[in-house]
């Protein structure tokens, strides 16, 4: 099953927090990597004002539940030093499953695909990156979404990458 996920960070070392993230859902069995996009330097969407945020999108494969995939990726998040001060604000890392094969669910907790994932590009131009062909399932194309969202607070960083894991 293919899976999607963002991920962000808009607080102490960016860059590097992305790149823990990466290696970390990757080191347990049960989730083989497919690409990661280009990083992004992006206007905070929603919140508290707020510094701007570096975000991208992970793909991978994977037969993974998706209640594991996310206690996976609260672990990571924990594991760099998030807190849980206020909806949508500012953080050291965020890792959000965008999707999980085709599973739909809307468990308030896990809501699959991700409710917001089809009108933030933070996530879609990423996301077209690193997969050119990429559906969100039960919206269509991501190009396609892509063509009716504003990019502009959505800037490529050519100076920062992350390293598949390893
Ligand atoms: N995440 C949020 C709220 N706002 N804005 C940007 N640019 N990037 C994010 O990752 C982001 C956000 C909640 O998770
Ligand atoms: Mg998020
Ligand atoms: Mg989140």
């Amino acid at each position: 099953m293919r899976v999607v996920l963002a991920l962000g960070s808009n607080l102490g070392r960016r860059i590097d927090y992305l790149q823990g993230a990466l290696d970390a859902m990757f080191d347990a069995p049960g989730l083989s990597f497919v690409a990661v996009s280009p990083v992004y330097e992006t206007d905070p969407v929603g919140g508290p004002e707020q510094d701007p945020y570096l975000n991208a999108v992970v793909i991978a494969e994977g037969m993974q539940d998706p209640r594991s995939l996310l206690d996976r990726a609260h672990n990571i998040e924990n594991a760099f030093g998030r807190t849980r001060a206020e909806r949508w604000g500012p953080r050291t890392l965020d890792v959000d499953l965008i999707m999980v094969g085709n599973l739909m669910s809307d468990d308030p907790e896990l809501t699959l695909p991700h409710p917001r994932a089809h009108e933030r590009a933070f996530v879609l131009v990423p996301w077209a990156q690193a997969d050119p062909a990429a559906v969100l399932p039960g919206r269509g194309s991501v190009a396609a979404l892509l063509a009716d969202l504003d990019q502009s607070g959505v800037r490529l960083r050519r100076d920062l990458a992350l390293e598949p894991p390893a």
